[in-house]
């Protein structure tokens, strides 16, 4: 029994030095849900929390490939599986230079919370590289994927485990992946999702996460009797979750002016209309060129080496990576007259940039929440593979629709305080509930 959270988080950080992302997502739960642990003992009894941030599993293992001059270059692989109380591991890959075991199971661990608020049937996972894509060829990127699921696949199955992209891994590798999968096991399942359409995978996938981060940006809007409509919005990143909320916010009446990458940003008070975000797309999912490009091509500012939060904007969706927005730039959006911030990205905002937003109680949603809904296609997916059907578009980005208004909802349920909505604590106890129940269900696991 801990005492207090200081107690608990101690008892974290000695158990697992030096893992700084995975303590602050571990944190950020505690903190939110301690309250509700004290009123129903019966969790804290159980164990539910000491047991909930140990994965059921890690797997680490080596992927040595050739380049193309020919040379052996060895990368590190990793399969987290950290939850399968309520279904099979669930949740993406990245591969980013970055990557080391701490970021996964931060990742991982968010995934079981944010997979538990879609109401599918969806434990918690997440895996990747330290490989980067960055400037590599086709054919290169095709071999590290090769080597890479000659080690991954004893340990998917659509029963058992089933991953998805991330950062740096989009429909490109995932084709590679899967047929490496299909030519070992001589077997096509759905083992993983965001496959190409017309090899099982489904429609919506693709734009899931950035469209869904907008219907939940949408929603917490309209708790305020406010929408798009008119607003100025800043975006960071310019991968898949980034382009498909700049094409909804597009379609819901609003103005895109940044978008960024790892080099810098670029700010086009314009707005980032159809016409250009189909450059970006093509730039970004075809050429794999820099956003510096944008502002070579349509004449708008470019900030080398730094993030878009100076803008001028009423809704910020950080999109790119964890830790993106820290308590100045957080003051900066607040202090420019931003109203909403709903997280694209996982944990793109640090802890004392959220605690700026919570004191000027502005709309904040976090990732696990609004990004939720690339995961929940990535369920639907599942389901289609399961069914050997495929539904329309418009069926898919309806059920999207209301899985992210339904994880609205009981964020609203779980973390409305006088008229104040912290959806933090409200996606965390609304996601805990479920996975913590059948986990005291199934017993001592
Ligand atoms: P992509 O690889 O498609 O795009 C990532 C974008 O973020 C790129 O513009 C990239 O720039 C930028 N970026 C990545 N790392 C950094 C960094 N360290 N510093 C600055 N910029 C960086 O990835 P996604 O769009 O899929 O993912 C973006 C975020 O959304 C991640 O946090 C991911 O975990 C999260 N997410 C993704 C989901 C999905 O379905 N894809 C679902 C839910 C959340 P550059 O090209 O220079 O590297
Ligand atoms: O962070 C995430 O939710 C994802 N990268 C998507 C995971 C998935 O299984 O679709």
């Amino acid at each position: 029994m801990y005492s207090s959270i200081d107690s608990f988080m101690e008892r974290v950080t000695a158990k697992n030095p030096g893992e700084k992302e995975f303590h602050q997502a571990v944190y950020e739960v505690v903190e939110s849900i301690w309250d509700f642990l004290q009123e129903n003992p019966h969790y804290v009894h159980a164990k539910i929390m000491e047991r909930i941030i140990e994965p059921e599993r890690v797997l680490m293992f080596r992927v040595p490939w050739r380049n193309d001059r020919g040379e052996i270059e060895i990368n590190r692989g990793y399969r987290v599986e950290f939850n399968s109380a309520i279904g099979p591991y669930k949740g993406g890959l990245r591969f980013h230079p970055s990557v080391n075991l701490s970021i996964l199971k931060f990742l991982g661990f968010e995934q079981v919370f944010k997979n538990s608020l879609t109401t599918l049937p969806m434990g918690g996972g997440k895996g990747g590289s330290d490989f980067d894509p960055k400037g590599k060829s086709d054919n290169e990127v095709m071999t590290f994927c090769q080597s890479f699921m000659t080690e991954l696949y004893r340990h998917v199955g659509p029963n058992t485990d089933i991953p998805a992209g991330d950062i740096g891994v989009g429909g490109r590798e995932i084709g590679f992946l899967f047929g490496q999968y299909k030519r070992i096991r001589n077997e096509f399942t759905g083992i993983l999702t965001g496959k190409g359409l017309n090899w099982g995978g489904s429609l919506i996938r693709p734009e899931a996460t950035g469209y869904g981060a907008v219907y939940f940006a949408k929603e917490m809007l309209n708790t305020r009797g406010e929408s798009f409509e008119g607003k100025t919005v800043a975006i960071s990143g310019s991968g898949n979750v980034a382009q498909y909320a700049n094409e909804k916010i597009n379609q819901l009446g609003g103005k895109v002016v940044t978008l960024s990458d790892s080099n810098g940003s670029i700010y086009d008070p314009d707005g980032i209309d159809e016409e250009k975000l189909q450059f970006i797309m093509e730039l970004k999912n075809v050429k794999r060129g820099r956003i510096k490009e944008y502002a070579e091509k349509y004449g708008c500012e470019y900030w080398e080496n730094k993030r878009p939060w100076k803008a001028q904007v009423e809704v910020a969706i950080p999109s790119a990576t964890q830790n993106e927005i820290n308590k100045e730039e957080a003051q900066m959006l607040v202090d420019n007259g931003c109203v909403c911030v709903a997280e694209g990205a996982n944990m793109p905002c640090e802890p004392e940039a959220i605690e700026v937003f919570h004191e000027k109680e502005i709309l904040f949603g976090p990732g696990k929440a609004a990004n939720a809904g690339g995961v929940a296609v990535s369920g639907l997916e599942m389901s289609q593979n399961s069914m050997r059907l495929g539904w329309s578009r418009e069926e898919v980005d309806q059920k999207l629709h209301n899985i992210m208004k339904n994880i609205h909802d009981a964020c609203v349920k779980q973390g409305t305080k006088g008229e104040y909505v912290n959806y933090v604590k409200g996606s965390n106890i609304a996601g805990f509930i479920k996975v913590a129940d059948a986990m005291l269900d199934q017993g001592v696991v």
